[in-house]
């Protein structure tokens, strides 16, 4: 099941296995309650065939879409990857930072930070922004996870934590600045809500087109991320809580070619498998 947060309230996508999705309402429009709930697919799944279900909700995600949050902070991983740990280990090599990256990917504690509020986080067709005093920016295609106040993995979304790689390169003890700013993460388009864990082969694929042009487009599976979802969890959850529930973004396993930065206008398209497209054009 699919849940997707509009200006008009909360929508369910569920598709009978033999038949093609019908759009009901939620069966809260409190989307921090709604969706804090361990058992969230098998509350949904008793409670939503009850619920009305018309072909004006499908109007409502076309037309008046959010992002699926609300009160919960969203974080991110770092350096799950081997791509990432080697981009990250050349662009701060002249910074003396290098080692570090390499050995937080050899770790047992994972590289955390805080990435952004719902205030600073956009949704899908919002605009994404790159920083007016940095160079060198990339968007970074994430699976996100949205885990319960106690801890529990219950759904997925997309998202796109925005980087400067020149701020981040300059020295790693600048990261907050180079994640952490207006625009600097998206989330979408809906929270997918499946009955069980998400396939190990889902793929990630991170598209950016300027004007006609394509100017990347490449996948990776998920698979190929070196720690585990509740390995992630579990360190997050050491000494925090979240009542609402909050999202972790689980790294990137895509880094565009060092002569790639991003510019104003650019579209940013992130699809992963089962969840949808989350597109973003970019602005300063
Ligand atoms: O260490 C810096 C950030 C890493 C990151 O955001 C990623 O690997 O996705
Ligand atoms: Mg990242």
């Amino acid at each position: 099941m699919k849940l997707y947060r509009t200006r008009r309230g909360i929508v369910v996508e569920h598709a009978p296995t033999d038949g093609s999705p019908l759009f009901y309402r939620a069966p809260s429009d409190d989307w921090d309650y709604l969706v804090n709930q361990d058992n969230l697919h098998h509350f949904l799944q008793q409670e939503v065939p009850s619920t009305p279900f018309s072909e004006e909700y499908e109007q409502w995600i076309q037309h008046e879409l959010l992002a699926p949050i609300s009160q919960q902070e969203i974080w991110a991983s770092g350096v799950t990857y081997l791509r990432s740990r080697n981009a990250r280990m050349e662009e701060s090599k002249d910074a003396g930072g290098g080692d570090f990256y390499e050995r937080v990917y050899d770790a047992e504690r994972p590289e955390l930070f805080f990435k952004s509020t719902a205030q600073r986080a956009v949704g899908p067709g919002d605009k994404v922004r790159i920083r007016k005093d940095s160079t060198w920016n990339v968007p970074e295609p994430e699976l996100t996870l949205f885990v319960t106040s106690g801890g529990k993995i219950v759904g997925y979304t997309v998202g796109n934590d925005m980087s400067s790689r020149s701020i981040e390169g300059e020295n790693p003890l600048y990261l907050p600045q180079a994640k952490t700013y207006d625009g600097s993460a998206a989330i979408g388009p809906c929270l997918y809500v499946p009955p069980k864990p998400i396939d190990s082969d889902t793929t990630i694929r991170l598209q950016i087109r300027r004007g006609q042009q394509t100017m990347f487009d490449e996948s990776i599976a998920i698979n190929r991320m070196k720690r585990q979802h509740d390995e992630l969890v579990s360190f997050l959850f050491k000494e925090m809580t979240f009542p609402y529930g909050c999202y972790l973004m689980t790294g990137t396993g895509i880094v565009p070619p060092d002569s790639f930065t991003l510019q104003k206008g650019d579209e940013v398209s992130i699809s992963i498998d089962g969840i949808g497209t989350l597109t973003n054009t970019v602005t300063t």
